[in-house]
């Protein structure tokens, strides 16, 4: 593809006279970001309430053996005041989340900025009862229903630590993220509907906590009633306990690098990791790219479609949104029903005017026809954007010629758990966008890509080679919980001196940045983050399994797909049960997002004389790229490679 020759799309006249930001003052406030950081950031910080002024911006060093992230350090705050009270006395009757059921059958919510504040001092209160205090880890395990934004923020007030667990997880990964946090309760509901099905989330989390220390407790959120098993002394009814509980709640006081979060996501080798995010940077980087990013106006109906489970719900949800004061849409369901025109009715209904999605579901909608987008009326939708993957250009131009009517930017945003909020973006009355690029780099960004084994640092344009950031910006992760050497080792030791995000890119003749995928045993699955590392170890304690071998693959819809190779123990015949049998096996120890795509039996997998296996070589054959295997000299071998190359399972 020739970049540069791409068609671009400029931002109207209209959008670049109303944007928050125009080429002109991107321009301007970006020199300023990156030639005088503590002065921006110094700027930046005053967006948050502060109970006690931060006169210290930024105190950062990305050397091995002392890393450490500060940012306003002798600040003191509270979130959930940021995100709630101050609101109060402005805009207390506004609508603060609109919820959209599962069902288009049941109501929708308007709760307001009184009633957050009364729901939130509820559950606050409800945790404190239960004896959660300031620093103690609180997993969710929730639906996508305002008590998961109610319990995000009774944390923040009352200073625990939440860590969500993506409702779609099994009960395995559930036990290991509460045994990992330490955590003191688990906050989950009976069931969770989507898509007209419940999952058993209650019954999930029981399951979890049978290997789980026995003092931690359960607080269950009514849902649907579909309640089973009751543990007396665990077990704790949140819908009896809010009924008493006061609707006011004194916010604790917060020092600026107190943690507010852990978030566990996948890395290239072994366990996930629990990202940790504090709360005075966090919330400044997550405020200013919500209003930036999005150009959301005061008034902007706003709709991001992830789920809490993931770090855009954190951010782009919760607390970037509700700490500018926005009306935020949360949604139960999916895009797929009752039917294809779901998220399409939803515009319409609430008049969303900023909608922001992954490429999975744009390139799974597109696939179901146009008709029904065309039965809703999306005139309200100003800007769109998309996260979580590369999307292709041909997604792209859907979104912008059917959703979007020609007359919307796409924010394609680039950024992950470990950011905090978006690192490079187009922004919409600044940028002319081109179909599949991340463009620009956010204010204080400084990207530079580096060739791959030398680490030199590419300096002209094009270049391609590893994506890396020089220096800091507030929302930066602190550490992995428990680990800091984990950290210090996985984002700061490949490169030293810079910030290793783990992907690819090409700045092309422009300067303008395209992101090109994970460059690590990483694979990003509907814009879900696998580590291929964890989908072996659970094929490898299945019983009949010998070895494992999981990489990515081109997938239509989901973007890549989860390819197998599996070696059977002595004995063991494979078969198409065992294939069925083996998919579900990896679904219930770690989640319906792991299932195996294709799973290929493989009499040997290929190997170095050292014994390491050659990814590179599997990757190949999964892409149906066999012709060019690259160097096979260090095989041991070689007559591995044409069994899996003739019994390869995606053919094109
Ligand atoms: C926010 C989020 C992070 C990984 C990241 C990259 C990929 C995210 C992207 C994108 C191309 C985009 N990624 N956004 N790739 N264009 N706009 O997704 O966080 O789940 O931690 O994933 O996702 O590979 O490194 P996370």
């Amino acid at each position: 593809m020739s970049d540069t020759a791409a068609k671009t799309y400029p931002p109207s006249d209209a959008m670049a006279k109303g944007a928050h930001v125009n080429a002109e003052t991107y321009t301007r406030m970006y020199e300023a970001s990156v030639s005088d950081p503590d002065g921006f950031w110094r700027e930046q910080g005053e967006r948050v309430d502060w109970i006690k002024p931060f006169t210290q911006v930024k105190d950062v060093d990305y050397t091995l053996g002392n890393v450490h992230i500060n940012w306003y350090a002798d600040g003191e705050l509270n979130v959930s005041a940021n995100c709630i009270d101050r609101h109060l006395e402005t805009r207390g009757d506004q609508t603060a989340i609109i919820w959209e059921p599962d069902s288009p059958d049941d109501e929708a919510k308007h709760i307001t900025y009184k009633e957050l504040h009364a729901n939130t001092c509820k559950m606050a209160n409800t945790l404190r009862d239960l004896g959660v205090g300031k620093g103690d880890r609180v997993i969710l395990y929730l639906p996508m229903i305002p008590e998961a934004a109610y319990a995000m923020l009774a944390c923040a007030r009352i200073g625990a630590i939440h860590s969500i667990v993506f409702a779609g997880f099994s009960p395995d990964a559930l036990a290991a993220r509460i045994n990992g946090s330490e955590a003191k309760i688990v906050i989950t509901a009976d069931e969770a509907p989507r898509g007209g099905r419940n999952t058993a989330l209650k019954t999930n989390a029981d399951q979890a906590l049978l290997h789980c220390k026995d003092t931690v407790k359960c607080l269950v959120v009514k849902r649907t009633g579909g309640q089973t098993t009751w543990v007396e002394g665990r077990d704790y009814d949140y819908n009896a306990l809010a009924a008493e509980a006061a609707t006011t709640c004194e916010p604790e006081v917060m020092n600026a690098e107190d943690p507010l979060f852990i978030l566990y996501t996948s890395g290239s080798t072994g366990q996930p990791k629990g990202v940790v995010h504090t709360t005075g940077g966090y919330l400044v980087y997550a405020a200013m790219t919500h209003e930036i990013s999005f150009d959301y106006h005061d008034g902007d109906v706003y709709w991001c479609t992830a789920d809490v489970g993931w770090v855009t719900g954190h951010s782009y949800i919760v607390y970037g949104p509700l700490a500018n004061g926005a009306t935020t849409l949360m949604f139960e369901g999916v895009p797929t029903y009752p039917d294809a025109s779901r998220f399409w009715q939803v515009c319409e209904k609430h008049k969303v005017n900023q909608f922001y999605t992954a490429p999975t579901a744009l390139r799974a909608l597109m696939g179901k026809g146009d008709d029904f987008v065309k039965s809703a009326d999306l005139s309200s939708l100003k800007v769109l954007g998309t996260v979580g993957e590369p999307i292709n250009p041909e997604a792209w131009k859907w979104y912008n010629e059917v959703i979007g009517g020609g007359r919307c930017p796409i924010v394609d945003t680039w950024w992950q758990t470990e950011t905090g909020g978006h690192l490079m973006t187009p922004l919409p009355g600044a940028h002319a966008m081109k179909p599949g690029a991340a463009m620009k780099p956010f204010f204080g960004i400084k990207p530079v890509v580096l060739e791959p084994t030398s680490a030199e640092e590419l300096k002209g344009d094009p270049a391609e080679g590893v994506l890396c950031i020089t220096d800091s910006w507030p929302g930066q992760m602190r550490t992995i919980w428990g680990d800091h050497e984990r950290f210090e080792k996985t984002y700061f030791s490949d490169y030293p001196g810079y910030y290793f995000t783990g992907d690819g890119c090409k700045r092309d003749a422009d300067g303008d940045y395209w992101i090109t995928g994970r460059v690590d045993d990483v694979i990003n699955v509907s814009g879900h983050r696998m580590g291929t590392a964890e989908v072996e170890s659970a094929l490898v304690a299945h019983g009949k399994v010998a070895e494992a071998a999981v990489v990515g693959y081109p997938h239509d819809i989901k973007g890549q797909g989860i390819y197998c190779y599996v070696t059977l123990m002595g004995g063991e015949e494979p078969s198409e049960e065992l294939r069925l049998e083996l998919r579900n096996w990896v679904r219930t120890e770690i989640g319906p997002i792991a299932s195996p795509d294709l799973i290929q039996w493989a009499p040997g997998l290929p190997k170095t004389r050292s014994g390491k296996i050659m990814r590179r070589i599997l990757r190949k054959i999964a892409e149906d790229d066999f012709g060019a295997l690259g160097d096979t000299s260090t095989l041991a071998e070689p007559a591995v490679v044409d069994d899996l190359i003739e019994n390869r399972m995606n053919r094109k």
